[in-house]
């Protein structure tokens, strides 16, 4: 049985939605990460970088990052897709929301982990947020006249969703993104989606 290590609406709720889309049964660990459960030694066992999502495979070993868990759960659930174009055109969106996107956010909301200087902190955070909201942009143009990011529903969608929450939970102008905000709209409608956004108590 798989176990998933996630943090309530961290990058972890998109391989949470997809092993809750699966039906299979799996252990869910709920960390607070407010409180440094990440940080705990057994945890850092599981996870050296003391990050989420961490997934602990059917032999117990543990597997992390978003860019190996995901394309893993989609082969396993069928969210993924076989030909091998398509797949390519899959990594290529993995890579850009976990290699480009996500490291926005990072330097809007953890500005210490780039620089000791506190005094470049708002300059840093600022020019990552006019990125991210350019990054948000390029999503809704992805998702524009189709219905998942892929041919048909795979993991990149709730991964997509991730980024969506975030920038609304900041505040930002989500409606004018039309294309991705009626994704977000599809995606509250499935059962596994709505069953993850109460338990990690998502407001969207
Ligand atoms: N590259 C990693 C990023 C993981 C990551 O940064 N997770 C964040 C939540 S979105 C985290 O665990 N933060 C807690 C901390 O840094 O203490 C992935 O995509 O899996």
């Amino acid at each position: 049985m798989l176990t998933l290590f996630y943090g309530p609406g961290a990058c972890s709720m998109a391989p949470h939605i997809v092993l809750e889309e699966s039906g299979e049964k799996y252990a869910p660990k709920k960390l607070d990460l407010a409180k440094g459960e990440q940080r705990t030694p057994e945890y850092l066992k599981i996870h050296p970088l003391g990050r989420v999502p961490a997934l602990l495979l059917d032999d117990g070993s543990p597997l992390t990052e978003n860019t190996a868990i995901l394309p893993y759960l989609g082969k396993r659930f069928g969210l993924w897709p076989a030909d091998p174009v398509k797949e390519a055109r899959a990594l290529s969106v993995i890579g850009f929301f976990a290699a480009t996107v996500h490291p926005a956010n990072g330097h809007i909301g953890r500005a210490e982990r780039y620089t000791d200087d506190k005094t470049a902190f708002p300059g840093i955070q600022a020019k990552a947020k006019s990125s991210y909201r350019e990054y948000m942009k390029r999503i809704d143009a992805l998702y524009a006249g189709r219905e998942w990011l892929a041919d048909s529903y795979s993991v990149l969608d709730p991964y997509a969703f991730v980024f969506y929450f975030w920038h609304a939970r900041r505040g930002e102008p989500v409606a004018e993104l039309k294309h991705y905000t009626a994704a977000r709209d599809r995606m509250l409608e499935r059962p596994a989606v709505q069953r993850v956004v109460a338990d990690e108590n998502v407001k969207l």
